[in-house]
């Protein structure tokens, strides 16, 4: 397998017996995460790799693909992180509504929130939503009732004040003054992770503040099945980052886990989808969109296209950052993922 140069490794550390935790020391090395090991967790971003961590203590536990997916964004969620969880950026009223989804691959099994206010965990919600109720996804101020009465953690909410003053706000002024559009740049920290576990099982989720400054009731593509997340138990599993109206039109995880089903390994899948994607869309290979994706057989790879992306790739031998492929002016990174 070729090494690219912008491919590294923040740590390589073997777990030799069933329970011990990787301590991630920082090592220089190129040690591949081979096709075909199990469990593999991908998560978006290099903070993803303490939710990779805190997934794979789940999976050494004996716990289900789905426990290490929640476990591990439940990190990320807490982590002050500027675009998950509540520390998220605000909309343009100042108001943080948070997107989440999770997804289970046996019984294809779904659920999400989108518009969550002042919940701590939205992706805990996501997860009793495809659980607890007969429904796959709930929104605003229902999703927030049901966080509650599932006593979830929470913090007051005051959205309805800030919006009445945002709106005067604006009211008063004759144009919409710039902080109230919504930033696309510099936006992009979503975690999407993906998990095969040890029996062979897929789990997937996915959880953001979204695009900071959004209009108040925007929805990106991270809580829409098949848009940011989707898993497919005979397939495997895909999610994504970026900007979520460039997701959303073209279902891009769906497509990516559709691309695999046709024997695509997980890194063409994705350079597939956000070729289409560019080929169609007026922004063409400006779009700022990733993909990550796992398959069934443990082999992984991402894309992106309009953004510098680097992931997490973690298995019981070694934890790794790794360099996207692009299209457009980002084709240099040339690993797209492990084809051994
Ligand atoms: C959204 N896709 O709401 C999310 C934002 C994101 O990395 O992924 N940022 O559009």
């Amino acid at each position: 397998m070729k090494t690219s140069r912008r491919q590294f490794v923040t740590a390589t550390t073997l777990v030799t017996a069933a329970g011990a935790l990787p301590t991630w020391a920082a090592a220089e090395s190129a040690a591949p995460v081979n096709a075909g090991e199990k469990p593999l967790i991908v998560s978006t971003w290099p903070f993803g790799q303490a939710a990779n961590a805190a997934a794979l203590k789940v999976l050494l536990a004996g716990g289900a693909a789905l426990d290490a997916v929640e476990q591990g964004i439940l990190v990320t969620e807490s982590a002050g992180n500027p675009s998950v969880g509540l520390s998220g950026g605000p909309n343009a009223a100042g108001v943080v509504q948070l997107d989440a989804s999770i997804m289970s691959g046996p019984g294809h099994r779904a659920g999400s929130v989108a518009g969550l206010e002042g919940i701590k965990h939205p992706i805990s919600v996501a997860r009793r939503v495809m659980e607890k109720t007969p429904h796959v996804m709930l929104v605003g101020e229902g999703a927030r009732l049901f966080a509650l009465e599932e006593g979830l953690e929470s913090v007051p909410v005051d959205s309805a004040e800030r919006h009445e003053a945002w709106r005067r706000k604006r009211a008063a002024e004759k144009a919409p003054p710039a902080g109230t559009q919504p930033r696309p740049a510099g936006n992009h920290d979503t975690i999407a992770l993906l998990v095969l576990g040890p029996d062979g099982t897929l789990a997937g989720g996915c959880s953001t503040s979204g695009w900071s400054g959004k209009l108040p009731g925007r929805v990106g593509d991270s809580p829409i099945i098949g848009s940011g997340l989707y898993v497919d138990e005979e397939v495997g599993a895909a999610g994504a980052t970026g900007l979520g109206e460039n997701v959303m039109r073209y279902c891009g995880s769906f497509l990516v886990v559709e691309l695999m089903r046709q024997g695509m390994h997980p890194a063409d899948a994705c350079l597939a989808a956000l070729r289409r994607i560019a080929r169609q869309d007026p922004k063409g290979a400006g779009i700022s969109v990733s993909f990550i994706a796992i398959d069934k057989a443990g082999r992984y790879g991402s894309a992106t296209a309009g953004q510098v992306f680097d992931y997490a790739v973690t298995t019981t031998s070694a934890s790794r950052l790794v360099s996207s492929p692009g299209i457009g002016p980002l084709t240099v990174v040339p690993e797209g993922g492990n084809r051994r």
